[in-house]
């Protein structure tokens, strides 16, 4: 039971969002994520909105590379209904130039400053330690890794912090990890390397409260890969963290649909969807508004018992 993280006999209904019976060690539901100063209330689905600040970004094509128009972008997601910004610096896209500790920090800290004393809860997407503390002193609660904290010092910046982080599963090195993804059970193998991770944040000190798990959708996996991910979700729900899923015009959706990145926006909200109801709590996604909106009309039906 403790290694795999799950408990036993709490499998959820399944299109029931909120009811699982999923309990972590101490016996508590996972309705929280402790964020630096703040905590997250998970009972309603949360959503995440990406601002990324690199000239190469996957899909943006440098549309938020200008500061002042990152700056805008980030409220008017916070005015679409996000509740964190995830503002990252360097894009994981295979093929793109790496970034320099100093050039990270230059691009997001500003960023960071501005929005986190607007009171925005802002999360840093990056995978070097002193990007996360740097990111953490200027205001950010939360410490996004597609790495899980591999890095040396990772733990130990998180650790020192009291930001939240979301530990992601990746298969591989952004570089090459989707020339050949192989897993013999995907489901499990994500299960079980997100629950090593975390068991290895708790060790360095870091509160279970703080920690959110997501199976890294595209990341190291094919279209077939992603969806049993997205399908089992609930075999990760059933750890006790709180699960964040970012499927936000991936191409996945793009396979699915035979949509180009900027038409991704239906298949998007539809996987977003897919996700909440099989116990995602937080959901990373490019279009906040649409999003939002469905998540509302969603979780209204799924509230209603008249
Ligand atoms: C179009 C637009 C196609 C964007 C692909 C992409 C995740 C993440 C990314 C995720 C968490 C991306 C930083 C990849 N994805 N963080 N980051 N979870 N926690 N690609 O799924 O958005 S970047």
């Amino acid at each position: 039971m403790r290694d795999s993280g799950i408990e036993r006999g709490a499998a959820a209904p399944r299109f029931r969002y909120g009811a699982p019976a999923v309990t972590v060690a101490a016996g508590r539901p996972a309705a929280r994520w402790a964020c630096g100063g703040t905590t997250l209330d998970l009972a309603v689905p949360r959503v995440m909105g990406v601002v990324n600040v690199t000239p190469d970004s996957f899909f943006d094509g440098g549309r938020f590379f200008d500061r002042g128009r990152a700056l805008d972008h980030a409220r008017a997601l916070r005015a679409d209904g996000a509740d964190v910004i995830d503002i990252g610096g360097e894009s994981t896209r295979p093929g793109a130039h790496p970034v320099s500790t100093a050039e990270e920090l230059a691009r997001i800290l500003p960023l960071v400053d501005a929005l986190a004393s607007e009171g925005v809860l802002v999360s840093v997407d990056t995978m070097k330690p002193e990007v996360m503390r740097e990111a953490v002193a200027a205001g950010a609660a939360i410490v996004n890794d597609v790495r899980a904290l591999r890095e040396s010092r990772a733990l130990a910046a998180v650790a020192a912090t009291g930001a939240g982080v979301c530990l992601m599963h990746m298969q591989g090195e952004p570089r090459t990890m989707q020339a050949d993804p192989v897993y013999g059970d995907v489901v499990r193998e994500v299960r079980e390397f997100l629950v090593e991770r975390a068991t290895a944040c708790v060790a360095a000190g870091i509160a279970r409260e703080r920690i959110a798990i997501d199976p890294g959708i595209g990341f190291g996996k094919t279209v077939a890969h992603n969806l049993a991910l997205l399908r089992q979700l609930g075999d990760l729900a059933a750890t006790g963290y709180p699960v964040l899923v970012g499927v936000s015009r991936k191409s996945t959706i793009g396979a699915l649909t035979g949509q180009a990145a900027p038409d991704r926006l239906a298949g998007s909200v539809a996987a977003a969807l897919a996700a909440v109801a099989r116990g995602a709590r937080i959901v990373r996604a490019h279009d906040v508004r649409a999003t939002v909106d469905a998540l509302r009309v969603w979780l209204a039906i799924e509230e209603s018992d008249a």
